[in-house]
C-alpha cells in the first residue's frame, strides 16, 4: 500500500473474518462476572468494549499492536529516518501503526505527512469562532468547540445524509479522522496565538515537513530542534492508552451513535480537559508551582515528603501519580524522564530535577495510603516540564498537547468501529431500589 487508507483497506476484511470467528465460536462464553463493586466503582476492570490500537497491562504498561514504548522507539520511522532535524519517532508513524497494526516504511510515513500537511490549514470560519473566543475561556473549552464547528465539512455527515451503505462508513470516517488529525495542530495553534500571544498565528504549512515540524513552528518554537523532538515524542505516547480512559472511551460512545469524528473528537476532548484525566498535567504544575512557593526551588527531600503529606491530609489529589489501571510507573513516564536524562540542555533545569526528585519519594509517601492503590507517578507527573524547560510556560495549554495526540489513537479506533459495523453504546443501568430487589 502507498497510502493510509489503501493499507486500512487492506486490513479490514482481516479483522472482519476474525471477529466473525470469534462471534461463530464464542458469543455465549464468559468474560467474567458482573459484582456491585464494578457496578459502583466506575466498570473497573469489566472487559466490555472492543479496541484494537492498543492493550494496557497493569504491571508492564501501554503495547500498541503489542509494541511496547522502547520498541516503538526502535521500530517505527523517526525524524532522523525521514531526512529531518531531530531523532524522535514521528506521530504519523504511530498512526499508521495504531490503524493497520503494521510498522510504515519511511516513504509510507512521508507520504502521510505530505498528507496530512496538504489538508492543515483551517476554514476561515473556524479562525473566526476561535478568534472571538475571549482570551480567558479556557483553552480546552476553545479547543473542543473549534474541533466540534469543523464538522461543518463532515465527509461523514454528508454521506450520510445521502444514504451510504453501512459497509462503506468506514471511508468517510477514515476521511474525517485524517483531515482533523491535520487540521488539530493549527486550532491548537491559533488558539495558542489568541490566549499567550506566541507564534504568529498564522497556518504557514510547508509540504516537506512532518506533522509536529509544522506544529512546532506555528507555536513559535520551530528553531528549536529540541523541542520539536520533544512535542514529537510527546504526541507519539501520549496517542492511545486503550479504550477504557475517559477520552477514548468518550469518542467511541459518542462515535456510536454514528456522530461523526468531529463530533466524537470535540466530546473526547471534554472529558480530558478534566482534572483527574488529561488536565492532570496542567495540575502537576500547578502544585509544583505551590510547592516552590511554599518550600522554595532547593526544598529537601524532608520538605518535599512534608508537603505531600500535606496535599493528602489537606484532602486534594497529587497530580500527576496514581492510576485506574497501572500498578507499575507509568513507561510514558518514563519515557520522558529518559529524554530529560539523555538531553544536557534539559537535565539541569530545576523543574525537571523537581520531577525527578518528587517521583523517589512521592510512591513512599502515597505508599503509606492503604487506599491509594497506585503511589507511582503517572505521563502527567513528567510531561509539563520538559514543555516548561523548552520556554512553553503557559501550564493552562498543556493539555490541549495532550488533544492534539489523543486523536491519533481515538479516531483510528472510530474507523475500526464502523469498519466492523459496532452497534451503539447502551450499557444497562440500575437504581438503588433495582439493586436491592435483584441482590435480596
Ligand atoms: N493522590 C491522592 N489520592 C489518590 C491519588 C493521588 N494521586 N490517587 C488515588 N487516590 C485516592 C483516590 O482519590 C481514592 O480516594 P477515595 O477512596 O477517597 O475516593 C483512592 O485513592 C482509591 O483510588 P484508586 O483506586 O487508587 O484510583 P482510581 O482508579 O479511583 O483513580 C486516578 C485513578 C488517576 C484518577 C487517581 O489516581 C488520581 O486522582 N490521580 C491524580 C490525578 C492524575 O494524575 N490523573 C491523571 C491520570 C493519567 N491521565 O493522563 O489521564
Ligand atoms: C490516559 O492516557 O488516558 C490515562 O493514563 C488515563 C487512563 O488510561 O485511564
Amino acid at each position: 500500500a502507498s497510502t493510509l487508507k489503501e493499507a486500512v483497506a487492506e486490513a479490514i476484511p482481516k479483522k472482519q473474518e476474525r471477529l466473525k470467528a470469534l462471534k461463530a465460536k464464542h458469543s455465549n462464553t464468559s468474560l467474567g462476572d458482573i459484582k456491585l463493586d464494578n457496578l459502583l466503582g466506575g466498570m473497573r476492570g469489566l472487559k466490555v468494549m472492543l479496541w484494537e490500537g492498543s492493550v494496557l497491562d497493569a504491571e508492564r504498561g501501554i503495547a500498541f499492536h503489542g509494541k511496547s514504548i522502547p520498541d516503538c522507539e526502535k521500530e517505527l520511522p523517526s525524524a532522523k529516518d525521514l531526512g529531518l532535524k531531530g531523532k524522535e519517532m514521528l506521530p504519523e508513524s504511530m498512526l499508521w501503526l495504531l490503524l493497520t497494526g503494521e510498522v510504515p516504511t519511511a516513504d509510507q510515513v512521508r507520504g502521510l505527512s505530505a498528507e496530512l500537511a496538504s489538508k492543515g490549514k483551517l476554514p476561515s470560519y473556524v479562525e473566526k469562532i476561535i478568534d472571538s473566543f475571549p482570551k480567558t475561556l479556557h483553552p480546552m473549552t476553545q479547543f473542543a468547540a473549534a474541533t466540534a464547528a469543523l464538522n461543518h465539512d463532515s465527509a461523514f455527515s454528508a454521506a450520510y445524509t445521502k444514504g451510504i451503505k453501512k459497509a462503506e462508513y468506514w471511508s468517510p470516517t477514515f476521511d474525517d479522522s485524517i483531515d482533523l488529525i491535520a487540521k488539530l495542530p493549527a486550532v491548537a495553534a491559533r488558539i495558542y496565538y489568541n490566549v499567550h500571544g506566541k507564534g504568529d498565528g498564522k497556518q504557514a504549512i510547508d509540504p516537506n515537513l512532518d506533522l509536529i515540524g509544522n506544529f512546532s513552528n506555528m507555536l513559535g518554537y520551530g528553531d528549536s530542534v529540541g523541542m520539536t523532538d520533544f512535542l514529537r515524542l510527546y504526541i507519539a505516547i501520549h496517542g492511545d492508552h486503550e479504550g477504557g480512559n475517559v477520552s477514548a472511551h468518550t469518542s467511541h460512545l459518542v462515535g456510536s451513535a454514528l456522530s461523526d469524528p468531529f463530533l466524537s473528537y470535540s466530546a473526547a476532548l471534554l472529558g480530558l480537559a478534566g482534572p483527574l484525566h488529561g488536565l492532570a498535567n496542567q495540575e502537576v504544575l500547578v502544585w509544583f508551582k505551590g510547592m516552590q512557593e511554599s518550600i522554595g526551588q532547593e526544598a529537601s527531600d524532608q520538605q518535599i515528603e512534608k508537603y505531600l503529606e500535606d496535599t493528602l491530609a489537606s484532602g486534594r489529589v497529587v497530580p500527576g501519580y496514581g492510576h485506574a489501571v497501572l500498578r507499575q510507573p507509568d513507561p510514558r513516564f518514563s519515557a520522558l524522564s529518559r529524554f530529560y536524562e539523555q538531553t544536557p540542555e534539559l537535565r539541569d533545569q530545576p523543574l525537571v530535577k523537581m520531577v525527578q526528585q518528587v517521583s523517589k519519594i512521592a510512591p513512599v509517601v502515597l505508599g503509606r495510603s492503604n487506599k491509594i492503590k497506585n503511589p507511582f507517578p503517572n505521563v502527567d507527573a513528567a510531561s509539563g516540564a520538559g514543555l516548561t524547560a523548552y520556554g512553553m510556560t503557559e501550564m493552562n495549554f498543556y493539555t490541549v498537547v495532550f488533544g492534539v495526540s489523543r486523536a491519533l489513537g481515538a479516531l483510528p479506533n472510530l474507523v475500526m468501529a464502523r469498519a466492523l459495523g459496532l452497534p451503539i453504546e447502551r450499557p444497562k443501568s440500575m437504581s438503588i431500589e433495582a439493586l436491592e430487589k435483584s441482590l435480596k
